[in-house]
């Protein structure tokens, strides 16, 4: 078999989990969001956030991709919500068969919404479906705004993109424009919203997007 032929085969056995992954959340009208970017970014940040605006209403649960620690697990714990640390022992992104068999294991009761924050890369975690409904990609102002076209793949497969620490716009040369810009290309029709976990602009906004597409999935499956 060539290197190919192996990836090949590796990404046709994830579809089949994934798929098996989709129908088990179909069932349970569980929307999931599968969060990635780079390292630091502010997934668990933007988690926080949006558990503390959600969580009277809705109930969240999340899985974290790691290679080591369980500290993401934790934070969101901390926040009374279900959380299950997945640890990759070093490979960069999470699959499908580590998903079906977090939820074998462990049960994080009935869910409205499954967050699955991934290990922080903005390559590996592109190609790897994990039964979501939606790929959601985030990049923080302090990464630079060249960053859409320099990792075009996940801005291209993320419904939603995330610009996360606005609170910081001031301090870096961001420019927003310009990234906006690159996003809309690479995903037209995209959704792009603009956040600060530490300020709470745009987490309205996104927590909305949230009830928004949940409603949605319910009302299609009705
Ligand atoms: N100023 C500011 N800092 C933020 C914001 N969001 C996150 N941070 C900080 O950025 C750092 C990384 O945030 P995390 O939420 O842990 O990032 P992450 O993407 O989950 O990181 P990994 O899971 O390691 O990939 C922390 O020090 C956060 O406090 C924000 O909106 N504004
Ligand atoms: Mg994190």
């Amino acid at each position: 078999m060539t290197q190919v032929d192996v990836r090949q085969r590796i990404l046709s056995d994830n579809a089949t989990a994934a798929a098996a992954l989709r129908s088990r959340f179909a069932a349970t009208h569980t929307l999931v969001l599968n969060l990635i970017s780079s390292p630091g970014s502010g997934k668990t940040a933007l988690l926080e956030a949006t558990v503390r605006a959600l969580s009277g209403r809705l109930r969240l649960g999340a899985i974290e991709g790691d290679i080591a620690t369980e500290r993401d697990a934790e934070r969101l714990r901390a926040l009374g919500i279900p959380a299950h640390q997945i640890l990759t022992g070093g490979s960069c992104h999470l699959d499908a068969r580590q998903v079906s068999g977090a939820l074998e294991t462990h049960d994080l009761g009935p869910l409205d919404v499954l967050f699955i924050e991934n290990v922080g890369n903005l390559v590996c975690p592109t190609s790897y479906d994990l039964g979501e409904d939606f790929k959601v990609a985030l990049l923080s102002v302090t990464e630079g705004e060249d960053k859409p076209f320099k990792y075009p793949s996940i801005f291209a497969k993320a419904a939603v993109t995330v610009v996360t620490k606005a609170d910081l716009m001031p301090y870096v040369s961001f420019k927003l424009d310009d990234a906006s810009g690159q996003i809309a290309a690479l995903r037209p029709g995209g959704t792009m919203l603009v956040t600060s976990a530490v300020t709470g602009q745009g987490i309205a906004e996104w927590c909305g997007l949230i009830e928004e597409r949940l409603a949605a999935k319910r009302g299609a499956a009705s």
